[in-house]
């Protein structure tokens, strides 16, 4: 017998390229998603997927007792990606962050309790490290989150900690860093910065450009979350990461070259409030599992700056929901 596995957020950009690969699992007989289909959450991600007879989609909220005791009845396996994803939208109006991230994990943690699924996979973030300034931050370091996301998220953790000691819920907790590849919402910087090049529009660079972040190809992330899965320890917490440390500013000219554009649109702007000038997690632990990153970055960026390209009319129509939140700071 394959298993059920019960999916949140697979609407969202990682959780309908996680849907998309675990569809080809012969081990996995049934996927439920269960989205609320926020402004990021989009049915169009998951495309034909849909029609697939393995998998079910229910609208619902993982905050919602009802929906989310609905969602995991009979399942086996529970990836918890639902989320509030967007730092600068946290930075703006805290209160969905706080209800999704924190409490929504709380309620989906009680109804784990009630119906024993054998794993609950928590999606975490390398952001609840806070800036990592040299080195690397393995699973030990201590919690320094900066933005009321991360902050959300690092509780999020301690709460799927509290119970796997006290009540036994089989958690494990990934810490991942940041994905790129297709369906990503045009409010992050590679898909928006795509959609503004494509316009001839001026590209936003927050504070110096030098921030710097580690690119994790989004495939990679999901074959590890897999992993995971059928071979992570319970009460255990894992890093994934790649190593590609990035600044903005690098990022940002290799898209412009890609797209054949200049330079010129280029602009500093305003720092994002409480900026992370860092990340870098140490990933010794999955590669411990037998994981490692395949992508080659320079290949697959150009890859996925080219299926937005392509994708123009998908993006077009985010991105103009995407720039009005922006329009608005
Ligand atoms: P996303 O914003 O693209 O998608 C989030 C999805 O969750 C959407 O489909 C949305 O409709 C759904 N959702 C939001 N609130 C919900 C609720 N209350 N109930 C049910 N569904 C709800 O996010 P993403 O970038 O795919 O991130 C997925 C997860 O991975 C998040 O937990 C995020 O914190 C984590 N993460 C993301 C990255 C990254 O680079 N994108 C890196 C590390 C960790
Ligand atoms: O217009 C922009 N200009 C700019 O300079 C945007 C949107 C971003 N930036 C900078 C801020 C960051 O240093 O680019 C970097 C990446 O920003 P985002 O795409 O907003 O991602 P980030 O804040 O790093 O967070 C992402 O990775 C970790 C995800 O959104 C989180 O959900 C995940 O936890």
């Amino acid at each position: 017998m394959g298993k059920n596995i019960l999916i949140t957020g697979g609407a969202g950009f990682i959780g309908s390229n996680f849907v998309r690969m675990v569809a080809n699992e012969s081990d996995i007989d049934k996927i439920t998603i269960l989205d609320k289909l926020t402004y990021a959450g989009n049915l169009d991600n998951l495309g034909n997927i849909l029609e697939n007879p393995k998998v079910h989609f229910i609208k619902g909220d993982i905050a919602n007792e009802a929906d989310a005791r609905n969602a995991m009845s009979d399942v086996d396996w529970v990836v918890n990606f639902a989320a509030e994803s967007h730092v600068d939208r946290s930075l703006d109006d805290s209160s969905d962050f706080m209800r999704t991230n924190i409490d929504g994990v709380r309620v989906m943690l009680e109804i784990a309790r009630e119906l024993e699924p054998e794993r609950f996979l928590h999606i975490s973030t390398d952001e609840v490290y806070g800036p990592v300034l040299s080195g690397s931050t393995d699973e030990n370091t201590p919690l320094h989150p900066s933005s009321p996301y991360s902050a959300s998220k690092a509780a999020a953790d301690m709460i799927c900690n509290a119970y796997f000691v006290s009540f036994d819920v089989p958690v494990i907790i990934a810490r991942s860093a940041n994905n790129y590849g297709p369906y990503q919402y045009p409010e992050k910087i590679i898909p928006r910065f795509v959609s503004l090049a494509m316009n001839d529009k001026n590209l936003p660079i927050y504070g110096d450009g030098k921030y710097i972040r580690d690119w994790l190809y989004v495939e990679d992330n999901c074959r590890a979350l897999l992993l995971l899965l059928r071979e992570g320890k319970v009460g255990e917490i894992y890093n994934i990461g790649a190593t590609e440390l990035h600044r903005n500013i690098e990022i940002t000219g290799k898209l412009l070259q890609l797209l054949g554009k200049s330079d010129n649109s280029i602009t500093y702007v305003k720092d994002r409030l409480g900026h992370d000038r860092r990340y870098c997690v140490d990933w010794k632990k999955i590669k411990n599992l037998g994981w490692q990153p395949s992508a080659k970055f320079d290949e697959k960026f150009a890859r996925t700056v080219n299926w937005y390209k392509e994708k123009i009319v998908w993006l077009e129509q985010k991105s103009q929901e995407a720039e009005k939140f922006y329009g608005k700071e």
